[in-house]
């Protein structure tokens, strides 16, 4: 029997992003191997990749498209059934309300450019209401936006040159396990690694320092440094003169940040925070790497805002080894995800109703008139659990007419559908993929056929359109009829770029053209003045914020809300968000939601290891188990986020429904809770 082996790439919602090689035997997959020419990912998939045949050949994979019945179950029925029943609503809903009464939701389960095709069925349908913002990191890539002028960093690989590496609130270890291999061979020519978690964190286990502010006020500390570093003339005068706007007063407005309002502000002893900023100081180069779970707060944007100073008064920018290593967007030569508003390029106006926040999901939903929301369609996202708020997401479903979820599991959200779509795997239709940290485009090839029943997104949409009674003339160059309409059309999109060719993607992954190896190293700032604005009079026109780094306090505080705790819900390593949890592979590694608590919280409630406990507040609670950590500091619940409610998870049922202070992101970290024993 013959083996074919084909390269492919993994398209999560991941920094990795890995290449990979698919065995294929008689039209199934039977294994994998590395791909060694991605230089950021050549030691291959992690265990989520490796449990994509299970995956793939779940089980409990949604196989066919599903109807619920009155009693609440699914029931088997056809496609032209489906088709039709879904075709009838929605014009329908069109013809009574217009076609603002149907909400078109897709979130990030899977990436590439092929979901464009899926807003080119709603511009033909005549537009929809869609949302606005996003779950992830909006908040840190608007703030070095304003900053740098545009979300580059240095390639991956350029880690090893760095003296000095801060893992500023991310966990690395879990969520980006091949940058801790460059990391370690850093580490093994000398370099530092300081971790700056409220948890002690698998990646804080290789660090040489951990420092554990309270949630929310990494910002305080970021100015608290600042001020010292300028105090110590440990800055670089040089860098700043040629290439800083707003360092005088930057100077100016850090007057309050001495030692011990930071150590107060923070909880962080004055001894560590000199520590830390004499390391920054002192070692060159430093690459400070921020995480996404520190700026989802409702100061996120500014906190990153702060800490990118430290890189910008030390001149850690545009050198080898010296780096912001936010986001790396130089791949995505083919997506538009630079500006928080740019996706739907009518903006506001009358195809696209863009008034539904991803971060306010339910609440808006519920909120909309002119025309209610009378259909719910949703595609590559699990809003039911991942989004804030489950309890008014849950709602604004019941409250819609008719909702359609294409999946491929049975998650939280596709149990609210009236009729489920099966979904491809990421091994079933080809795309372009490129990456928010290596620099790479990639081919995510088609490897097998899809099980004979699913069908594509493009090729839902294509049946779809004509059940609507679209011709074939009409849809065309609008919506691909078939895989190889589809193939196609990506090759037309590659030749906008003469340095790629199918051939060359076939083969494995392509350097993006026109990538800085090195971000920033012509210092050019594609700002407004073309400088570094440490002082932005654009940040503060478009979110009200101060114009400068500025620290403020999460909006939820102990002290000041009737809950005491901090709930933080960060990313595991098993699992995507809310994918992957449903696989044995994954399950006995990391069988169910747990709450990791430290003991001295827990003694004051006489609470104790293994007790069952409720986390709630004001907008809902949770049962699951708890356990002791002494790793973290006290005054926080940690569970992560994704568990199914169906496998007693929920967090978002405790988040608020809250915008960070720019960039449309989400505040979900910045939402107190209290505990309780139960049992
Ligand atoms: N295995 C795995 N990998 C993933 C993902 C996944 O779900 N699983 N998701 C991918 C996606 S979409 C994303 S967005 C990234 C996220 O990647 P990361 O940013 O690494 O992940 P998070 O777990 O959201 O947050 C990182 C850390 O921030 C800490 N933190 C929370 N609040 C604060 C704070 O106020 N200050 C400081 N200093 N730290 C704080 C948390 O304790 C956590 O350890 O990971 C990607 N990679
Ligand atoms: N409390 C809390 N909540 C969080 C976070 C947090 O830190 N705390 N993190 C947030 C972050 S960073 C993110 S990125 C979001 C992620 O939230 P979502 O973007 O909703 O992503 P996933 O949970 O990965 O779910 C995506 C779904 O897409 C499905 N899917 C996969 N591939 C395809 C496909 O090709 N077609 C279709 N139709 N479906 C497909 C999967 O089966 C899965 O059920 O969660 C956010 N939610
Ligand atoms: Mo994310």
């Amino acid at each position: 029997m013959a083996i074919r082996r084909i390269n492919t790439v993994c398209p999560r919602n991941c920094y990795s992003t890995c290449s990979f090689r698919v065995q294929v035997e008689d039209g199934r997959i039977t294994g994998y191997s590395t791909q060694p020419a991605n230089r950021a990912t050549p030691e291959g998939m992690c265990l989520k990749g490796q449990s994509y045949i299970e995956r793939v050949y779940a089980r409990d994979r949604i196989l066919y498209p599903l109807r619920k019945e009155t009693s609440g179950t699914f029931k088997r029925i056809s496609w032209p059934e489906a088709l039709r029943e879904i075709a009838g609503k929605m014009m329908l809903y069109k013809k009574q309300y217009g076609p603002h009464s149907i909400f078109f939701y897709s979130s990030s389960g899977s990436s590439g450019v092929v979901n464009d095709f899926s807003l080119a069925f709603w511009r033909l349908f005549g537009g929809a209401t869609v949302s606005y913002g996003n779950l992830c990191w909006p908040a840190g890539l608007e703030a070095t936006r304003m900053t740098l002028g545009d979300n580059r960093h240095n390639v991956p690989w350029d880690l090893e040159n760095a003296r000095l590496i801060l893992l500023w609130g991310k966990n690395a270890a879990e969520t980006n396990v091949h940058e801790m291999i460059f990391i370690r061979k850093a580490q093994e020519q000398g370099a530092r690694l300081v971790v700056i978690d409220p948890r002690r964190t698998p990646t804080a286990e290789k660090a040489d320092l951990l420092i554990q502010p309270k949630p929310g006020t990494d910002g305080a500390l970021a100015l608290g440094i600042a001020r010292f570093l300028i105090k110590k003339d440990m800055v670089d005068h040089d860098f700043i003169r040629d290439h800083v706007k707003g360092y005088d007063s930057f100077t100016r407005s850090l007057g309050s940040y001495d030692m011990d309002t930071v150590s107060r502000i923070t909880g962080v002893p004055v001894s560590y925070i000199e520590k830390l900023a004499g390391m920054i100081g002192g070692i060159q180069p430093m690459t400070l790497i921020p995480g996404y779970g520190m700026q989802r707060y409702t100061n996120g944007g500014q906190t990153i805002r702060c800490l990118l100073s430290l890189s910008v008064i030390t001149g850690n920018i545009g050198k080898p080894g010296a780096c912001w290593h936010y986001a790396n967007l130089q791949s995505y030569v083919f997506d538009k995800v630079k500006e928080p508003l740019s996706y739907y390029p009518e903006g506001n106006h009358s195809l696209f109703r863009q008034t539904v926040s991803k971060a306010r999901l339910g609440i808006d939903l519920l909120q909309q008139k002119d025309p209610e929301i009378k259909m719910i369609w949703v595609e590559r996202g699990n809003p039911v659990t991942q989004n804030p708020d489950t309890n008014s997401n849950l709602k604004a479903f019941e409250k819609a007419d008719f909702r359609v979820v294409v999946e491929q599991f049975m998650t939280d959200t596709a149990r609210e559908a009236d009729i489920i779509l099966p979904a491809k795997s990421l091994f079933e239709q080809a795309d372009l993929v490129g990456s928010y940290w290596n620099p790479y485009i990639q081919l995510k090839q088609k490897v097998i056929e899809p099980p004979e029943e699913i069908k594509p997104e493009t090729e839902i949409y294509y049946l779809l359109a004509k059940e609507l009674g679209y011709s074939d003339k009409e849809l065309e160059g609008i919506l691909p009829r078939n895989n190889e309409a589809l193939e196609n059309w990506l090759k037309e999109r590659i030749k906008s770029y003469p340095e790629l060719s199918w051939d060359q993607l076939i083969e494995g992954p392509v350097i993006a053209p026109g990538i800085q190896e090195i971000a920033f190293s012509d210092k050019h700032f594609p700002t407004a003045s073309g400088k570094i604005e440490l002082y932005s009079d654009e940040i503060a026109r478009r979110w009200g914020v101060d114009p400068l780094p500025s620290f403020t306090l999460p909006k939820e505080i102990p002290g000041k809300s009737r809950y005491p705790l901090y709930l933080l819900t960060p990313n595991t390593k098993n699992r995507i968000h809310s994918q992957f949890g449903n696989l044995d592979i994954i399950r006995q590694l990391d069988p169910g939601p747990v709450a990791e608590i430290n003991p001295e919280d827990a003694a004051k409630r006489g609470i104790r290891e293994g007790d069952t406990i409720r986390i709630y507040n004001d907008r809902g609670e949770l049962r699951v188990k708890c356990r002791y950590n002494y790793g973290q500091i006290p005054g926080c619940v940690v569970i992560p986020n994704g568990y199914w409610i169906s496998e007693g998870g929920g967090v978002n049922f405790l988040s608020a429904p809250r915008e960070t202070d720019m960039g449309h992101g989400t505040a979900f970290h910045d939402n107190l809770v209290e505990i309780e024993h139960i049992s």
